[in-house]
């Protein structure tokens, strides 16, 4: 389980601005897919050794009511999912009443409360935090989000108690080990019945206990002759009971099971279609680098044309998974169910594939050779080799020469590239872009152009 940090503040005090922060360094791998949303309140963050989960918040004013007691009750929720808050306060604007009725949420809500002085760049840290004092929880931190200032000291410190997760571990990474799949996506989908028909009715009994708001159920299970462990965010209830259940949504234990998770299974509901709360959990999926099965759930009566307006919805809305393999499955009936083990299968064989050092680079010269990169600065970006740099999801590391400046549109041809000639279905693929060291970095203005030539030759030369 990662812990979980909730950031609360009364509005404008940078608790966004402090979330990007916090989510981006993971992002960074992660191309920017048009229909990828990245303004939303949940995100994966690594900015230490230890990886977390971040819940962003709206601000709480105190006072009126309306608006005003939606936020506290929403502030309340994620501090009571959170193991840790961390209250913002801006170090330009002082101290407010708000503040205070912020502080006094974390008291009584928090399981751990840190205080975060936000825009404190340029000043001094002793005098931006010393009428914060008063608030009565805890040492002030002065930080700037924006500029990034004593951050990473913040969440190091927030994050101290927690144990290091070992990610490149890759568990499950020799084949008879267990395969575990997440199975997610928004109440009343369908995933109870889903899961049910997956395991067959006599594991049910052994499950039947609701899941508590934070902690998602794992059932081992085996087919042909393979472990499985299933992760249920929904709980897993007998058929009967299914139904009944008023199933209590939680995007935290939705994106725990995904970390816990080599294979992530998303269902959609093909009757309500798809909501901006699927795009912004299918997005995670993505920005985790999960492989990934998207299962269009209810297929079952619905007309021709029904069908092809789902279909299109799909292809509108979601053009970012177009890695994924689609299924179209009704659990009620079990059609297309014994579909998806097989799909989940492809899925993790591309995800955790060998890539030779040798058919990369091969790969890459040729689709450099078909598109050049754009010439940026009046030099063109030089991309010479590429090998891998992890499985699960695959990380392809190219080198080269400005390649800080790969526009996102080249990245993605790239991507496509090495999608296609690798057989990468199933799996999202990132790019890491390393640039050679320049001895020379910084002084080009002051060469000469014989000296350029010069240099030119002896780069060759350090190249080799
Ligand atoms: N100078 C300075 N400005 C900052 C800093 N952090 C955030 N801001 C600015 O403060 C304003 C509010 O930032 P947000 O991150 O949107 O604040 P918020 O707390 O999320 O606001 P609400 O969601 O409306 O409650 C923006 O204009 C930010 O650019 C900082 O460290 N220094
Ligand atoms: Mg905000």
């Amino acid at each position: 389980m990662l812990p979980v940090i909730a950031l609360i503040g009364r509005p404008n005090v940078g608790k966004s601005t402090l979330f990007n922060r916090l989510t981006r360094s993971r992002d960074a791998l992660v191309a920017d897919y048009p229909g990828l949303t990245r303004d939303r309140n949940y995100g994966f963050g690594k900015l230490g050794p230890v990886p977390y989960l971040v819940i962003d918040t709206g601000g709480v004013a105190g006072g009126e009511i309306g608006i005003e007691e939606r936020m506290v009750g929403q502030t309340v929720r994620a501090l009571e999912e959170a193991d840790a808050a961390i209250v913002l306060v801006d170090a330009r604007e002082g101290l407010t009443a708000a503040d205070e009725h912020v502080a006094d949420l974390a008291r009584r809500h928090a399981k751990r409360v840190w205080l975060a002085v936000n825009k404190a760049e340029g000043q001094d840290a002793a005098v931006a935090s010393s009428e914060f004092h008063s608030l009565g929880i805890g040492e002030p931190h002065a930080v700037s989000a924006a500029h990034g200032d004593h951050v990473s000291a913040l969440i190091e410190a927030v994050l101290d108690e927690f144990e290091v997760e070992t990610e490149e571990a890759e568990p499950g990474e020799e084949e008879d080990e267990e395969l575990s799949i997440a199975v997610i996506g928004r109440p009343n989908v369908g995933k109870s019945t889903l899961v049910n028909r997956l395991l067959g009715e006599e594991r049910l009994v052994v499950f039947d206990e609701p899941g508590t708001t934070r902690d998602s159920v794992a059932v081992p299970f085996e087919r042909n002759d393979r472990k499985y462990v299933l992760i249920d965010t929904a709980g897993i209830r007998r058929r009967a009971r299914v139904h009944e259940a008023i199933e209590k949504f939680s995007i935290i234990k939705a994106l725990q099971a995904i970390e816990q998770a080599q294979v992530v299974i998303a269902v959609l509901d093909a009757h309500e279609g798809i909501t901006e709360q699927d795009v912004s959990l299918l997005g995670l999926v993505l920005e985790r680098g999960r492989a990934l099965v998207v299962v269009t759930n209810k297929w079952d009566g619905l007309t021709a044309p029904e069908r092809k307006h789902v279909r299109d919805e799909l292809d509108r809305r979601l053009p970012f998974l177009d890695f994924a393999e689609r299924i179209t499955i009704s659990a009620l009936h079990g059609t297309a169910v014994g579909d998806l083990l097989p799909a989940v299968e492809r899925a993790y064989k591309a995800a955790m594939r060998d890539l030779s050092t040798t058919e990369l680079t091969r790969e890459l010269e040729s689709a450099v050779t078909a598109h050049p990169p754009p010439m940026v600065r009046g030099r063109r970006i030089r991309l010479r080799y590429a090998h891998q740099g992890g499985r699960n999801p695959p990380v392809i590391v190219i080198h080269g020469n400005q390649t800080e400046r790969v526009p996102e549109a080249y990245r993605r041809y790239l991507i496509n590239r090495f999608r296609k000639v690798f057989k990468l279905r199933g799996t999202p693929v990132r790019l890491s872009f390393k640039t050679g060291e320049n001895p020379y970095k910084g002084r080009r203005n002051k060469l000469t152009p014989r000296q350029q030539r010069r240099r030119k030759r002896l780069m060759k030369h350090v190249k080799k």
